[in-house]
């Protein structure tokens, strides 16, 4: 059943009951997309759908890293051709050992787990948000070595253009750094996994309030996806979200996928979503955004922003106490605190986020084929310029003031 030699007699029956629970799939599945259909039957309604193997079929990592099984449609993985990148120091969480909210989490070389997995040890390690294409780029090579991104994917506003045959300087292209990352490059949000039969990843929901879509090389995946008004059965006494639904009776009523070998998943934006290996999966995954996400990048933005203010209250009080309640400058102050710690909290403050903003107006990631209509990226530009001009911050934060004008510039320059 498993492509993973080295797994107990109860691993196979847990794996065994994963899959015969598995129920028909609900969500359309798709061979081509074009980016059309994408847009008004995806990206707008926030809906996910699968893409075929055709969509991978090409990929040099489905020629690379698999080796077939006869008469079976998922691989074995050709961890000798992970061997070419052995030297990258990658993040490997330990599935088998929760802490607090998260896994046990080291950054060691990725020679020294292959060996592990060789040997028919580290059965809970799983590599997580190892920056690969970073790293591919940094070596001055290109991505194709991997990976090719769909054609509808490519209107990508967190990640650096896809370019197949340009090479980039990466250092400079990604500003923002996740705060749960913890790999040597941090500066980009494509992400490859690799990790046995059972490792997993617990229910969250991504960074920045970001689209992702996910595609397995290797092996085949389940996944739990939760639209935002089916949270509640996964909430725990005190209103918490579980870690793993598994504990739940009828995994709290998720919409629950298998991804077969090949296939890329889109996971909408805001959604929660668990994920739990069944085979030795090799899987490759982007967070993104684009315009049609924007106003919900935005609001998530604003969420992190008062959570931030609740959890530092008294360092307002310290503020006024010593700059007094007249005047503005304690706010000015205030407001300068809150941004340093949402930077180092959620990512990225206003400057960072308008800063993103400008630089895809700027220079637009993917073709006008491949993005919304002009008309329609504008007005979601303009719905949240309009809304951040009434905020505080904007009167405070003299240096978001220029970012913002240049991107009301732009756009006021593509409608005319
Ligand atoms: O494949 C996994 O283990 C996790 C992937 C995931 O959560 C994502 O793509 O957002």
């Amino acid at each position: 059943m498993s492509n993973w030699p080295t797994i107990s007699v109860e691993q196979q029956q847990e794996l065994g009951r994963l899959i015969a629970g598995n129920p028909p799939r609900e969500i359309p599945i798709y061979d081509e997309l074009s980016y059309q259909d994408f847009l008004y039957n995806h990206l707008i309604p926030n809906q996910p759908f699968i893409l075929s193997p055709v969509s991978t079929s090409t990929w040099s990592a489905s020629s690379n890293f698999r080796i077939p099984i006869p008469s079976s449609t998922v691989s074995t993985p050709n961890l000798a051709a992970l061997r070419r990148y052995a030297h990258h120091v990658v993040p490997v969480a330990n599935t088998l050992q929760q802490q607090f909210s998260e896994f046990e989490r080291i950054e060691r070389p990725l020679g020294e787990v292959l060996d592990l997995w060789e040997r028919g040890e580290g059965n809970g390690l799983y590599v997580k948000d190892w920056h690969l294409m970073a790293e591919i780029e940094r070596d001055g090579r290109g991505v194709e070595e991997v990976y090719e991104v769909p054609e509808c994917l490519r209107d990508d506003w967190l990640n650096p253009p896809y370019t197949p045959d340009s090479r980039l300087p990466t250092s400079d292209e990604g500003k923002f750094y996740a705060s749960t990352s913890t790999s040597t490059s941090t500066s980009d949000f494509r992400f490859t996994y690799l990790g046995p039969p059972l490792t997993y990843t617990p229910l969250h929901r991504d960074v920045y309030g970001s689209y992702s879509w996910s595609a397995n090389v290797v092996g085949r995946k389940v996944w739990w996806l939760f639209p935002p008004d089916r949270l509640d059965r996964v909430k725990d006494k005190n209103g918490d979200l579980v870690f793993d639904v598994r504990e739940i009776e009828g995994e709290g009523g998720a919409i629950e996928i298998l991804q077969q070998e090949g296939e890329i998943i889109f996971v909408p934006s805001g959604w929660h979503h668990q994920v739990v290996n069944l085979d030795f999966c090799i899987s490759i995954n982007h967070n993104f955004f684009s315009s049609p996400s924007l106003t919900r990048i935005y609001d998530t933005l604003c969420t992190a922003q008062e959570r931030v203010e609740e959890a530092i209250s008294d360092v307002k009080d310290m503020i006024i106490d010593r700059l007094g309640s007249g005047g503005d400058a304690w706010e000015k102050e205030w407001i300068e605190e809150v941004q340093g710690l949402l930077e180092r909290d959620a990512g990225w403050g206003w400057k960072g986020f308008w800063e993103t903003v400008r630089k895809k107006v700027e220079m637009p990631p993917a073709k006008d084929s491949l993005s919304p209509p002009v008309e329609m990226r504008n007005k979601w530009m303009n719905d949240i310029i309009g809304k951040y001009k009434m905020r505080r911050e904007w009167m405070y934060l003299e240096e978001v003031h220029q970012i913002v004008a240049d991107i009301e510039i732009s756009i006021t320059s593509q409608n005319t």
